[in-house]
């Protein structure tokens, strides 16, 4: 039994004259003001201290209660953790929201003013990121004792802003604002080692004259809804190890300690903002190294307080590598096992294979990580060759084995994949090395897995036809839908008189009220009162007035051309003319809401930003119209931003060419909260559809199969151009620079791209959209019709909570009952 007894009756609570007795308190005798002189700010601060002792008396709780060490303990290892902000979630989860709104309003300040003033920790790129933090929310709810681990980044993603409508980037300093959530650990400090040689005696391998950094830990607490367990989140800092060092300082060596001083501090500086685009910068792999390093010693310091010998481990431990950013982890602990604790090769591997378990969250060949073989030789020579050895066991006795003398297998399996030219270096393939050494691999919806099996890892799939499964990716009730979206909760409480929040699949109850006028009715109201609230939130950020009556038609993501914000740009193009054309149009008024953020060094992406923001400018002015159509780009998106779009959204864009995202999970926070979707059949979209049922999503575009045929078949993106009459007016008006008239040549990358490969196959895909669009237009003129299928998508959404997720990954994956 992994789960801890917890009786869910001791949950304490707060009452509302304690929580003003707290705030007060701490106010007063803490931050040094009285209340009547307090900001929303010092407001937050205080509320926060307070949840922070109690978030702290649990942990606390938590560890007495895990220390016979009876459990099997969740290491989740990722480079990202995209938190959000915790006041809000964490009064939720406490049960003390209300009091606390109650205690806030009789010091005469608003609640949700006083959440507004914290910053959201932006330690994550997208959705990898963000599951990640879902997962967590989801390990304590569940009471699975367990650890995130990931880098405490000074500077987390950058803020995104906008000008002349050009994206621009600026540090985000997070930690310099005020953050009590973190709670230093240095007891908890770690010694990692870089460069260096490895000297070999006797057959045991000595990795000596190393650079040291030290890891410090802060650590995060994660509550969980209705349960007093509080787990960890620990984020581990880079400084530099103690002190000066005189020894080389007396030796003339200055150079070498200020060297290690520069590394140290710059360790944990930045997050790279590179979602699914390649980057190969030594830093990032010192930075995987680091963190990895940290957080296994760290975790095997807590196995060895817990227990005596190694027989134990791999039934207490499973560690699940997010991506294969912590692919490192493996060469690792396969150093730990054989350099320092003694095992033999084959044993140390086996215990590898045994707790580590590896998420894939791409198939796009480009965001597949290698790194040079020379680069991790000269920063990690030992795990070389740890690497080299894992391979040779691999191909000389298992491919060997499965294909007896098949020397093309052995090559392309090989971790190590050989240049086609010999000037270029060999290059250690991760995600090779992450399948080889872990016990099981999966892929993050149902399509996306098979997709792993049948396109990315064949030959492993029929090496080990188990290892490979699918576990669908999930959101958490608890911050999509009932603390975004406070009204719906309500609703929904008091429709269905259930736990919902714990056991998401209860929303289908809902489905009987999809047709009844009245139930319709309250739920029209409050996706209205909620475009209201975006309404002013799109004229605070972008000076635009928009209808709240409008349809709102969100599309919210990292900016990259396989989502193909392009092609809703130019969709939107097309509307445009169509009003310019006859301005009396019997169209419902449409906004359309993009909020995403590009790589800094994603020209096109950066491209397809900069022409919405023109297209915006001209049509948001253009008073031929008549507010007919809105455009709006809500810069810096990010978590908290997200939590007031999606509760507004009507239309839900998931329009990714098929075969090539993973499986989205803004789709299923969209549909949870009643936006219909239009989508391809891509991700966990099938899975959506096939919930909703498809007479209740708007599908379009070609299949994974259409895709491959066309692609064999030679695709032509010109031949398209030039038979679909508005497809080349829009494409040839980009083109013209009348968007941009200072600078005629601006999209020209963005045409190029479309016209002379459109490798994500836009304009193929364009006719079949905009028609999907138009039957979007007339169920939005049946209004019963609409809100029925609004209703049925929020009532299907049962599947895809995060709390699945990890039962899942508990039964299929972590071998923990629950
Ligand atoms: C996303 N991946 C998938 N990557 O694109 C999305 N990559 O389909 C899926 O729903 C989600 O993962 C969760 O499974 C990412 O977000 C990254 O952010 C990333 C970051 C660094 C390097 C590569």
């Amino acid at each position: 039994m992994s789960r801890m007894n917890v009786d869910l009756n001791s949950v304490r609570t707060m009452d509302t004259a304690q929580v003003e007795q707290g705030i007060r308190r701490i106010l007063e005798q803490s931050l040094g003001v009285e209340p009547d002189e307090a900001t929303p700010g010092d407001y937050w601060e205080a509320l926060s201290l307070l949840v922070r002792e109690i978030n702290l008396d649990r942990i606390r709780n938590t560890r007495r209660e895990e220390k016979d060490g009876s459990v099997r303990r969740v290491y989740y290892l990722s480079l990202e953790f995209l938190v959000g902000r915790l006041l809000g979630n964490n009064l939720h989860n406490l049960g003390i929201y209300h009091q606390a709104e109650k205690a806030t309003a009789s010091f005469g300040v608003n609640l949700s003013d006083v959440l507004e003033y914290e910053t959201d920790p932006a330690l994550g790129n997208g959705g990898l990121g963000r599951l990640a933090a879902c997962f967590l929310d989801s390990l304590t709810t569940l009471n699975v004792p367990a650890f995130g681990y990931g880098i405490n980044y000074r500077f987390g993603l950058f803020k995104q802003g906008f000008v002349g409508g050009k994206q621009v980037e600026s540090p985000d300093a997070w930690r310099e604002d005020s953050f009590p959530w973190g709670i230093e650990k240095p007891k908890r400090k770690q010694v990692v080692r870089l460069y260096g040689q490895v000297r070999e005696v006797d057959g045991k391998a000595y990795w000596d004259d190393t650079q040291e950094v030290l890891g410090v830990p802060w650590d995060l607490p994660v509550t969980g809804y209705n349960t007093e367990r509080v787990n960890t989140l620990r984020l581990w800092e880079g400084r530099a190890t103690e002190g000066f060092d005189l020894n080389s300082f007396d030796a003339g060596r200055y150079q070498d300690s200020r060297f290690r001083e520069i590394l140290a501090e710059n360790i944990s500086q930045v997050l790279y903002p590179n979602d699914s685009h390649p980057e190969g910068k030594e830093l990032r792999l010192i930075q995987q190294y680091f963190f990895v390093a940290c957080s296994l010693a760290d975790l095997i310091a807590r196995y060895k307080r817990e227990h005596e010998g190694w027989e134990q481990f791999t039934s207490k431990v499973v560690i699940q590598l997010n991506d294969t950013h912590p692919a490192i982890a493996v060469p690792e602990l396969l150093r730990i096992l054989m350099d320092e604790e003694d095992f033999v090769f084959t044993k140390a591997l086996e215990i590898c294979r045994s707790v580590f378990c590896y998420t894939n969250h791409t198939l796009l060949p480009e965001a597949l990580e290698t790194w040079s073989q020379g680069l991790i030789a000269r920063v990690l020579p030992r795990h070389m060759q740890l690497i080299y050895k894992i391979n040779y066991h691999f191909l000389h006795n298992e491919v060997e084995k499965h294909w007896p003398g098949d020397h093309q297998m052995k090559n392309r399996l090989s971790i190590i994949e050989e240049p086609n030219n010999p000037a270029e270096p060999q290059m250690v393939r991760m995600a090779y090395l992450s399948v080889i050494g872990s016990h099981k691999v999966n892929g993050v919806a149902a399509l996306h897995s098979s997709l792993v099996k049948q396109k990315l890892f064949p030959e492993f799939d029929e090496l080990w036809p188990d290892k490979i499964v699918n576990v669908t990716n999930g959101v958490t009730p608890r911050r999509w839908l009932a603390n975004c979206n406070p009204e719906l909760a309500e609703l929904i409480d008091s429709t269905l008189k259930s736990d919902w929040q714990s056991d998401l699949a209860r929303l289908g109850e809902l489905k009987v009220w999809a047709d009844d006028p009245e139930f319709q009715k309250k739920f029209a109201r409050i996706k209205r009162d909620n475009k209201v609230a975006l309404a002013s939130v799109i004229d605070e950020l972008c000076g635009v007035k928009v209808n709240p009556d409008a349809i709102f038609d969100v599309q919210i993501k990292r900016l990259h051309e396989y989502k193909r914000q392009q092609l809703n740009l130019l969709h939107i193009m097309a509307v445009y003319r169509r009003l310019l054309e006859d301005p009396d149009l019997d169209v419902p008024h449409r906004v359309f809401i993009f909020a995403a953020k590009a790589a800094p060094g994603y020209l096109v992406a950066k491209n397809i930003i900069y022409a919405i923001n023109r297209l915006a400018d001209r049509v948001n002015n253009d008073r031929r119209i008549r507010d007919k159509l809105k455009v709006i780009f809500l810069p810096n998106y990010r978590v908290s931003l997200a939590e007031k779009i999606i509760p507004a959204a009507d239309v839900s864009e998931q329009i990714s060419t098929a075969g090539f995202e993973a499986s989205g999970t803004g789709n299923m926070k969209l549909a949870l909260n009643g936006a219909l979707t239009i989508g391809t059949m891509d991700g966990a979209n099938v899975e959506i559809a096939e919930e909703v049922g498809e007479e209740n999503i708007f599908i379009f575009g070609k299949t994974v199969e259409e895709v491959s045929d066309l692609r064999q078949r030679g695709y032509n993106p010109r031949d398209i151009y030039q038979h679909n009459e508005e497809l080349k007016a829009v494409i040839d008006w980009l083109a013209s620079g009348d968007l941009s008239p200072d600078e005629p040549d601006a999209f020209r990358p963005l045409v190029e791209s479309l016209l002379d490969s459109d490798y994500f196959l836009t304009l193929a895909d364009y006719q079949s959209y905009s028609d999907a669009h138009d039957r979007i237009v007339k169920a939005w003129k049946a209004p019963s019709y609409w809100w029925r299928m609004a209703i049925i998508n929020t009532a299907s959404m049962g599947k895809f909570s995060s709390d699945r997720s990890i039962v899942d990954y508990c039964k299929t994956i972590w071998n923990i009952g629950l």
